[in-house]
């Protein structure tokens, strides 16, 4: 069985970061590893959550996995706690890094013009190092603005949208996926190779509707269905296709809460999407 480890926050309750990575990816028929980077209470859009730091567990339980003969077919990185952490999982990764594995980096730190509260304006410095060891880099136009130093746009044109995700990949990264891509009358994922220097969209409905958490949910379909073996345009039109019936299905809900999507009721079609 193909095996990912994914490398993120453990927020308590608010369906986001590692618990919807972890039935996701399961769901995708791939087996997911994790290192948890924090415990919180809930993700940071509550107000007073709480905050434990799980810096110093993350090169150990590296080391272990090390000595123990354990290699990994991905890496998937996610919301990361602080700056000091972010050195941290770069290192990790180039301990267990081999040939053939794949980084895949969402630079899970922004949406909406606005950084995440926990954060500061030194973050994406950080972040920036990390995401430039991606062979894929899954950013939304927000991150990938802060991530460039480019002013964030409200709207903004195809042009722009190419010209920040080739920006990006300058850094390093060899393909960034550009997620909740939205210019014209065009709406979707905007895929960019660097090396071929070819862009790839795949366009879909645009729902009109935004709930916290579905770029996580995104990076955990689009993880699973990659290393599960899908090609990588393949496993774009997956998680795209799966994010919305979320959102879809969240909106239509009586019962939904605000503070994520009801990701688990979409889970057969998920699977149907995989098998089909
Ligand atoms: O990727 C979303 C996310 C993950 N983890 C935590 C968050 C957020 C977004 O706000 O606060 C703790």
């Amino acid at each position: 069985m193909k095996r990912i480890v994914t490398i993120q926050d453990i927020s308590c309750l608010g369906k986001c970061s590692l618990t919807v990575a972890l039935p996701i990816i399961s769901a995708t028929g791939v087996e997911a590893a994790i290192i948890p980077t924090a415990v919180l209470s809930t993700h940071t859009m509550f107000k007073n959550f709480t905050c434990k730091d799980l810096d110093d567990q993350i090169l150990p339980i590296a080391e272990h996995w090390k000595n123990e003969g354990i290699t990994f077919d991905a890496f998937y990185t996610g919301y990361l706690a602080s700056a000091e952490q972010i050195g941290k999982v770069k290192k990790l990764i180039s301990d267990l890094k081999t040939d053939g594995n794949l980084v895949i980096i969402d630079p899970a730190m922004a949406d909406n013009g606005k950084m995440y509260p926990a954060f500061d304006e030194n973050f994406p410095r950080e972040m920036l190092k990390l995401t430039s060891v991606a062979d894929i880099a899954l950013p939304n136009i927000t991150e990938a603005c802060y991530l460039t130093d480019t002013p964030y746009r409200e709207e903004y044109d195809e042009d722009f949208a190419k010209e920040v995700v080739r920006k990006l990949s300058s850094f390093g990264a060899k393909k960034v996926v550009l997620t909740g891509a939205s210019f014209g009358d065009k709406y979707g994922v905007l895929l960019y190779d660097s090396e071929k220097d070819d862009f790839y969209m795949y366009e879909q409905e645009k729902i009109d509707a935004a709930f916290h958490g579905t770029g996580d949910i995104f990076s955990s379909a689009f993880t699973g269905a990659l290393v599960g073996g899908k090609p990588i345009e393949k496993a774009i039109e997956i998680a795209a296709e799966y994010t919305a019936e979320c959102i879809r299905i969240t909106k239509n809900s009586p019962d939904s809460n605000w503070y994520g999507v009801d990701f688990e009721r979409a889970i057969p079609y998920l699977v149907e999407k995989l098998n089909g």
